[in-house]
């Protein structure tokens, strides 16, 4: 597409609409941005467009059909009022990922999934690099694929975390390696039905051409499903056991092939959802050409990623862990089950029209009591009620002192929310560091 000269409205001004708009004036088009918060109300906004001269429009569905092309933010729902009828007039509509594949230079691992794709996503970059091939990572992890363009070359890997919300408008993008962890429910709020959520994720590997290679998790049968809707060829990890070819945990020990890659007990993150992480990465970086034994070395030198069951503190033989990133129910059922017992765990935010009554079964026997904050706190009391000691805290900093107050030696203090933390924070990151804080001031 020859960009010169034509009109986008960018759609969301956020760290993605900022970076399209860039990459726009950069390709000589004439970018326009519109957010549904006035210019005052965003970050960094209103400098950059002082400075550049791009014009900014409040959003409204009236001006949706003034431009040819427009470009949406991940946030942006493409069932926002105006859109379709946008559509109908024949604007064409894309995404952010989707306008960086025309200008991303170098091959790309996509990684997608509910759960896990940041942690994924970062130790398939760790083991890219202790390996010695040349890697960019970016994406959903925090840096928008259009801000990626600049770094890229054609002899190296674009690893991207993608999301459902990413992955929903591409079409030209392609991954030479895609890889999907889980598909469990999350995001409703926005695709409305697990099948859309399910079919947004399913694009990654729609898009993908022959010679191409598929990582999916064998046990999740949303992901093996995936199988049938890519011309790529597949790799398969399972905890279950053997698979046709792939990776799969037998004895206690990850093998690739049949072939000891190396002892579960290695790898440094807790819980067994990181040895499937551990296979997916380590299945993807085989892909990409590292060596067995470069894979083994290297996952033992991960550090984790911060907001993921991350070790904080121990005080008086009580442990705090940060998992702030457990945004949704299955996400905190894997933290839960890292955990042996003694917990006390901080749920609660906004709500995404989760279920949260699985989360009941998974903390009876392991919970000391469930500390309740935030907007979700009254539903997620109605629907555990009777299962598990509930305390209604309403703040992360109630929540902490209470568990701070009570928690004996050997006890675990863990923020595994289930909920997005939009009702208190700006984000889950603000939400992590801040329970940080409080921890810290514990004396
Ligand atoms: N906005 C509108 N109209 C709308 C909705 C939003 O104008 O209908 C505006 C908001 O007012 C705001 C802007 O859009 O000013 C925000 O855009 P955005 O939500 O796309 O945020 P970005 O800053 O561009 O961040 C996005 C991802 N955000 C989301 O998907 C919600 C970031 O993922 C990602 O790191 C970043 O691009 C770079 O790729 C965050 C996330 O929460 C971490 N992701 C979800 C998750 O992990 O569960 C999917």
């Amino acid at each position: 597409m020859d960009f010169a000269g034509l009109k986008v409205l960018v759609v969301g001004l956020g760290k993605s609409g900022l970076s399209a708009i860039k990459l726009l004036v950069e390709k000589g088009a004439h970018p326009h941005g519109t957010d549904s918060r006035p210019l005052e109300q965003l970050p960094g906004a209103g400098p950059f467009f002082q400075e550049s001269g791009v014009p900014f429009h409040p959003q409204s569905a009236e001006l949706f059909r003034e431009f040819p092309l427009i470009v949406l933010s991940p946030g942006v729902p493409l069932d926002l009022p105006g859109l379709d009828v946008a559509r109908a007039a024949g604007v064409k509509i894309t995404g952010e990922v989707e306008l960086a594949a025309t200008f991303l230079k170098g091959r790309n691992i996509g990684i997608t999934g509910a759960n896990g794709k940041t942690t994924t996503t970062a130790l398939i970059g760790h083991l890219l690099r202790e390996n010695s091939i040349a890697c960019q990572v970016g994406g959903n992890i925090g840096l928008p694929p259009t801000a990626m363009i600049a770094g890229s070359r054609e002899e190296q890997w674009n690893v991207l975390e993608l999301s459902s919300f990413q992955l929903e408008t591409i079409d030209r993008f392609h991954a030479e390696i895609g890889v999907c962890l889980n598909v469990t429910p999350d995001h409703l709020d926005r695709h409305h039905t697990f099948e859309a959520y399910a079919a947004a994720k399913r694009r990654l590997f729609e898009t993908q051409r022959a010679g191409d290679w598929a990582v999916l998790n064998a046990d999740d049968p949303v992901t093996a499903a995936y199988a049938m809707a890519t011309p790529a060829q597949t790799v398969w990890f399972s905890l279950r056991g053997k698979v046709e070819r792939g990776l799969w945990l037998e004895d206690g020990h990850v093998l690739h092939d049949g072939a000891m890659l190396m002892p579960a007990a290695e790898i440094p993150l807790r819980g067994r959802h990181n040895i499937e992480n551990v296979m997916a990465a380590a299945g993807a970086a085989r892909l990409a050409g590292a060596s067995p034994d470069g894979i083994r070395a290297a996952v033992r030198t991960f550090p984790g990623v911060e907001h993921r069951i991350e070790f904080v503190r121990e005080l008086r033989g009580v442990r705090y862990y940060n998992d702030s990133k457990a945004t949704n129910v299955d996400a905190t059922l894997k933290a839960i089950d890292a955990f042996d017992g003694g917990l006390w765990i901080i749920l609660g935010g906004k709500d995404k029209g989760s279920d949260y009554r699985p989360l009941a079964a998974a903390l009876q026997g392991r919970c000391r009591a469930a500390l309740l904050i935030g907007a979700a706190a009254e539903k997620i009391a109605g629907q555990l009620e009777g299962s598990v000691p509930m305390m209604a805290c309403g703040t992360l900093e109630a929540a902490v002192a209470h568990a701070s107050e009570r928690a004996e030696a050997g006890d675990t203090v863990l923020l595994a929310p289930a909920c997005a933390s939009f009702d208190q924070f700006q984000n889950y990151e603000e939400r992590g560091r801040t329970f940080k804080t409080f921890v810290s001031k514990i004396v």
